[in-house]
């Protein structure tokens, strides 16, 4: 198993350049055909407008790849399914040889071995509602990487209390990028707080530098919410939110299958607004991240 970049990456890597990584499971699973593949590149291009380097990740014939090809974009984009590669599925698709998209989870771990410090993402898994054993790996993995992860909060179709109340459990310092409150995702505000707020790349640093300085292995959550003419209204959101759970319910939908079948219901029950609510967060997202990874000024 060797870790395998594209030529941007292995070029930043060497010269020790500002890298963002970024998921790939949201292209796969998260938004639909063709949409997905329009973002996923419009993310790198973004990225690159901020002079950070772009490394999308996933897993391509057994290789744990850092930074895609176009085709390998494209492959992933679908329409035919691709497997989506969790933190515990990692050793087995290595072995398979096989190729699928990373979750928050395993593209975290895969670029902290690389060395890569920040990660944009929409939003991270979290704790289920209902099912109070579906925790996502999501959690573990972001309260034992040093990485500062961008977000905008928690996928809203979780129970975003108890989410919230596992970052704090397990020592993961949350941020508000210039809001007091943990975003919902589609929404901006959830009533829940956030640990501190933030208004600039320079104090995300020296947050993230003191968290070195003490050895804390846990990732800083950057959560910035979607931009105020993307957020989907409240009302809106509430009653189609019941309508997609309900039916996950009575569809008996679980486990890998329960977020992205939640994402089409909510993008089929309000014609696509979540899907342009989706790619404007995780455009925000990524610019900050640029943003962050510059400050940092690379390894
Ligand atoms: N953010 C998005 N869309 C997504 C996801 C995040 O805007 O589809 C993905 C991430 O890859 C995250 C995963 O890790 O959803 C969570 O899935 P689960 O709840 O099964 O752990
Ligand atoms: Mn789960």
């Amino acid at each position: 198993m060797n870790f395998r970049y594209n030529p941007e990456t292995a070029d930043a890597i060497e010269r020790g350049l500002p890298l963002v990584a970024l998921e790939s499971t949201v292209i796969a699973h998260g938004l639909p055909f063709p949409r997905n593949l329009e973002t996923a590149r419009a993310i790198e291009i973004a990225v690159r407008a901020e002079g950070a380097v772009p490394a999308t990740i996933a897993v391509i014939d057994g290789h744990p790849s850092i930074g895609l090809t176009d085709e390998e974009l494209e492959y992933l984009a679908g329409p035919r399914e691709v497997a989506k590669i969790s933190i515990r599925d990692l050793p087995l698709s290595l072995s398979s040889g096989s190729a699928g998209a990373t979750t928050v989870a395993s593209t975290m771990f895969l670029a902290h071995r690389v060395g890569i410090n920040v990660f944009a993402t929409g939003g991270i898994g979290g704790v289920h509602r209902g099912d109070a054993m579906d925790i996502s790996a999501d959690l573990p993995v972001l309260a034992s990487t040093p990485m500062i992860t961008v977000c905008a909060g928690a996928k809203v179709v979780l129970d975003l209390p108890k989410t919230r109340e596992w970052l704090e459990t397990h020592g993961v310092c949350v941020l508000g990028w210039k809001t007091d409150e943990f975003p919902a995702f589609y929404a901006r505000t959830s009533g829940l707080k956030v640990d501190g707020r933030v208004e600039s790349v320079k104090e995300v640093i020296e947050i993230a530098r003191s968290r070195d300085t003490l050895g804390m292995e846990s990732a800083l959550l950057v959560t910035a919410p979607v931009p105020e003419s993307e957020e989907i209204e409240a009302d809106l959101l509430e009653e189609v939110l019941e309508t997609s759970l309900s039916e996950s319910v009575e569809q008996g939908i679980s486990g890998k299958e329960a977020t992205p079948f939640l994402l089409s219901k909510l993008s089929e029950l309000t014609e696509g607004k979540t899907i342009d609510c989706n790619v404007a967060l995780l455009l925000n997202n990524a610019r900050i991240a640029s943003k962050i990874a510059v400050g940092l000024g690379g390894k």
